[in-house]
């Protein structure tokens, strides 16, 4: 590994809310480490996935979605998070939806052109969704006629679609360098983090209409007995009425929510897991920047 022709370096993976950055990283990695959802604003933690060859070291940032609703000061913290993911990177991916192009890709383009100082490749993601590729070439030539990309790659994350080619006109734009993390390491985020964010993703997958993002997890308590991790969450939520949603009729939901994270906390940690969940009430925490701070939404960046 200390070969002088060793790669290393960081990629950040930047676009508005549901475009796919998180099902790419996952795909990249060849594993689930960042959770994924049909909604947008699943993410709302910068987090790294860490992918180590025999010949590179490429660190994939995940990032929030940047997007223009910014009245909540959770909103503002994701916000910033991505944005901030722009400095200090060698390649940047800006990720966009073939089907689907917004004034929030246009925002994100805006960010870019004032302040990306790495090469940027346009991802158009989802094109397994599209009957004929052809269609994304007006809206590729547009994109290009705005800014200089180092690249245009259309892709598939769900399906693997070119995803390769992807990563082969990343390592082309990379630096040698040594290994920055050692090389069995995943991520920069902690197991109980990592925990968290699996709770989270079921509540996300599992409830409707706006209920996900009046919610976040703490992890109370986490504990390595061995063989075994003792895992306890908080699912806080802002209201009385939206504690009896997250439980369920006799508290079946909950109940689904918590096996279902569990089984993949297991697979993620090669660990048993024994998890229990509670639901609490905090009001507007999503609104409140101290409260978020007490939350663990602290910009670390
Ligand atoms: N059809 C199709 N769907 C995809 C593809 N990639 C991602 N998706 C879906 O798009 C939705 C959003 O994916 P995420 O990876 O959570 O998107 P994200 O950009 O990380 O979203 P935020 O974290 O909210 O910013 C999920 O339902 C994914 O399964 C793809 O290549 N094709
Ligand atoms: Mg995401």
């Amino acid at each position: 590994m200390t070969d002088s022709h060793f790669k290393s370096g960081y990629v950040a993976i930047i676009g508005r809310p549901n475009v796919g950055k998180s099902t790419l990283i996952n795909r990249v990695l060849g594993q689930k480490l960042c959770i994924t959802s049909r909604r947008p604003q699943t993410t709302r933690h910068r987090i790294l996935g860490i992918k180590t060859t025999k010949d590179s070291q490429y660190i994939y940032v995940d990032t929030p979605g940047i997007h223009i609703d910014d009245k909540r000061a959770m909103n503002r913290y994701m916000n910033r998070a991505a944005a901030s993911s722009i400095n200090d990177v060698d390649v940047i991916l800006f990720l966009v939806d073939g089907m689907n192009w917004t004034v929030e890709d246009e925002g994100v383009l805006e960010r870019l052109k004032t302040s990306a100082k790495a090469p940027v490749i346009l991802v158009i993601n989802k094109v397994d969704k599209l009957a004929d590729k052809e269609v994304l070439l007006p809206q590729i030539e547009k994109l290009a006629a705005e800014f200089d990309f180092a690249k245009v790659v259309p892709i598939s994350a769900r399906k693997g679609i070119n995803v390769k080619q992807l990563q082969q006109e990343i390592d082309k734009l990379m630096p040698e360098g040594e290994l920055i993390f050692p090389e069995d390491q995943l991520t920069d985020r902690s197991s109980r983090f990592l925990a968290a964010e699996l709770v989270r993703e079921k509540l996300f997958r599992h409830l409707g209409q706006e209920l996900p993002y009046s919610i976040t997890v703490e992890i109370e308590q986490f504990d390595d007995e061995g063989g075994l991790y003792r895992i306890g969450a908080v699912i806080y939520v802002e209201r009385d009425g939206q504690k009896s949603i997250v439980i369920g009729k006799k508290g079946e939901l909950l109940k689904s929510i918590g096996k279902e994270a569990r089984l993949e906390m297991q697979s993620l940690f090669g660990k048993k897991v024994f998890l229990r969940l509670w639901v609490k009430v905090r009001e507007g925490w999503g609104d409140n920047e101290r409260m978020l701070k007490n939350l663990g939404y602290t910009d670390n960046l």
